[in-house]
């Protein structure tokens, strides 16, 4: 399997912790790749033709997003399942998931708005709203502190992993100590030790 990847993206982090935590990282190889939504990488729209990674390359076909990816890796995994099979607990990591997918979504958002539109062009009302999003989402997961080790567990701690690399400047911590402890705890599994992003 080949996976699109670039060593900054979030969403291809969680895709990598699940894919340790899961025992498929040999399966997996990673083909470095580049994605912006202004300047089209036509190896990357060939595989994902929403220019978008992760992408995984898998019997000749591909399967993004991330979401489609670590349910494929989950359902092909023979030991760990970090997708509980049903009942609330499922329904619960996954909109847990979506919480984290959508911090990563909004933070990433308001830095595409901040380095990629012409300074003329920036929308400064916009980017607050995107980061009120961010604020909102961290206190979403402070209400709810993930307790198990499942997706929805991976995309908060890919999140706020997110928000350390990318706004350094946003304390987070000081009004949400339980999350915070919760955080550094998981960030001690190999899984994200070995995921921490970085730029290229
Ligand atoms: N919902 C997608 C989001 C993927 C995504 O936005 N990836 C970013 C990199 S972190 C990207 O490829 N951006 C390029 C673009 O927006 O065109 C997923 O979960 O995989």
């Amino acid at each position: 399997m080949k996976l699109l990847y670039a060593p900054t993206s979030a969403y291809t982090r969680k895709v990598m912790v699940v894919a340790h935590e899961t025992g498929q990282v040999d399966d997996i190889e990673i083909v470095f790749t580049t994605a912006s939504p202004v300047t089209p990488n036509e190896d990357l729209n060939r595989a994902n033709p929403l220019g978008k990674i992760p992408a995984l390359v898998v019997d000749g076909e591909t399967l993004f997003d991330s979401r489609v990816i670590c349910e494929f890796l989950d359902a092909r995994s023979s030991g760990v399942k970090v997708f509980p099979a049903g009942g609330k607990a499922r329904w619960r990591a996954l909109t847990q998931q979506a919480l984290g997918d959508g911090l990563i979504d909004a933070a990433l958002g308001a830095r595409y708005e901040a380095l990629m539109r012409p300074a003329e062009r920036q929308w400064q009302g916009w980017r607050d709203a995107q980061l009120a999003k961010v604020h909102r989402a961290v206190a979403s997961m402070a209400d709810n502190v993930p307790s198990n080790l499942t997706i929805g567990a991976i995309a908060c701690g890919c999140a706020l992993g997110y928000l350390d690399f990318r706004y350094p400047e946003i304390d987070w911590r000081s009004p949400h100590p339980l999350l915070a402890d919760w955080f550094a705890a998981f960030s001690e599994r190999p899984s994200m030790k070995m995921t921490v992003p970085m730029d290229a």
